[in-house]
Formats: C-alpha cells, structure tokens, sequence
C-alpha cells in the first residue's frame, strides 16, 4: 500500500542498509510467526519494519526524550541497547505518527521483553531475533523451536541473551531480569 511504503522511505531515511535490511526482514518473519499464531498481521508487518527505527539515533537525542517524557531517571544509567525499544517508542510515535498502542508496546518490549507480553509483543521479540539474516549460533534452533511454539522461543531468547550478557560482564537492565524471572526460572 501507499502507507506501508512511505512507511519504508521514513524508516529507510532514518538507517544505514544493512540495519534496513535487517528491518524488513523483521518485518516479514513477523507477518509468518503472525500467520503461524494467528495474530493480525498488518500489526506484525508495521512494528517488525520500525522496530530499530531509533537505533542510530545520538545518546543526546535519548537523553532529551527521557527527560522531554518525564521517563524513569534509572534509565539514564543505561545506553542505546536498551533506549532504542523503550524510548524508540516515542520517535516513532511523534516522527511516524503511529500511535497504535499495541505496535508501540511490541518495539518497547522487543530488547528486554517484560513480564507480560501480548502475542504481538512475542512475534517482534522473536522475529528480531529469528529473521534468517541472523548468523549467531543459536539462531538455526531460535527459529525451529519458535516455529514450533512461541513461547519456547522467547524462553530461549531471554536465557540464551542473559548468558551472553553475563559472560560479557556488561549491565543488566532490570526488566531484562524480570523478564527471565518471569519466563525461564522453574516455579
Ligand atoms: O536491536 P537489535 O540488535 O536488532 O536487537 P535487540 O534490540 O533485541 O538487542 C540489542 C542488544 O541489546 C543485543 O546485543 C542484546 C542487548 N541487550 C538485551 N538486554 C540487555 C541488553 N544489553 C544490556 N546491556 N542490558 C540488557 O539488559
Ligand atoms: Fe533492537
Ligand atoms: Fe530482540
Ligand atoms: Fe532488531
């Protein structure tokens, strides 16, 4: 449609080519993890596109943002990983006019996930992590145990990350925490 490729062109404008190929390519595997769990594609197709739509943005412009929003102070200590999701949202809200609450939640939880998440949320989760241009090791059995079940795949996404964080001795943000509290620990 019209709208979708515009959509692009603002996306496209705001990103180098291989972080747009990684976009678009989000974009389709989330319209199949939609169809595979039947969730409305349309909003898969549009929050896997603009997911990283802030991701090359300057720590100044974050900055601004959180303190412009009135967002949690406790996000100052943190960096363009987790900021580019949970304050994303609002550049994407205000530049590409999407106020859809369901699609803006989806890129705010695509980074950490969170405690609870709706379908939408699990496919951007897992379509970022599973698009076929990611070459990580466990990306080959992301995408069967995902196919398989959604679930599974975000269990696996958040245990599999906190381990690579952790090895890499880098900062946990809490919700990432909470998220594999949540999800992976055996209650
Ligand atoms: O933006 P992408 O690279 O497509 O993927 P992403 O937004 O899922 O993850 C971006 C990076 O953030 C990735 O290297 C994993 C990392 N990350 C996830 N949770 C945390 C985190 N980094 C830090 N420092 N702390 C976290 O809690
Ligand atoms: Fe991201
Ligand atoms: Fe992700
Ligand atoms: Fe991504």
């Amino acid at each position: 449609s019209d709208y979708l490729s515009g959509l692009q062109q603002q996306v496209k404008q705001h990103l180098s080519d291989y972080r747009y190929q990684h976009c678009l390519r989000t974009s389709e595997r989330a319209v199949q993890l939609a169809q595979f769990n039947n969730c409305d594609t349309y909003k898969a197709q549009i929050a896997g596109l603009v997911h990283d739509y802030a991701k090359e943005r300057s720590d100044e412009e974050f900055i601004t943002m959180i303190k412009q929003e009135k967002l949690d102070a406790d996000l100052l200590n943190y960096g363009n990983a987790i900021w580019h999701g949970i304050v994303g949202a609002f550049f994407i809200k205000y530049e590409l006019g999407i106020v859809d609450e369901d699609i803006l939640n989806a890129v705010r939880r695509h980074t950490t996930g969170d405690v609870r998440m709706t379908t939408l949320d699990k496919i951007v989760f897992m379509a970022d992590y599973t698009e076929p241009g990611r070459d990580f090791k466990e990306a080959e059995e992301a995408r069967a145990i995902t196919d398989r079940d959604l679930d599974a795949g975000v269990r696996y996404q958040l245990q599999h990350t906190l381990e690579h964080l952790l090895k890499q001795k880098r900062q946990i943000y809490p919700l990432t925490i909470a998220s594999y509290n949540e999800w992976v620990v055996q209650k």
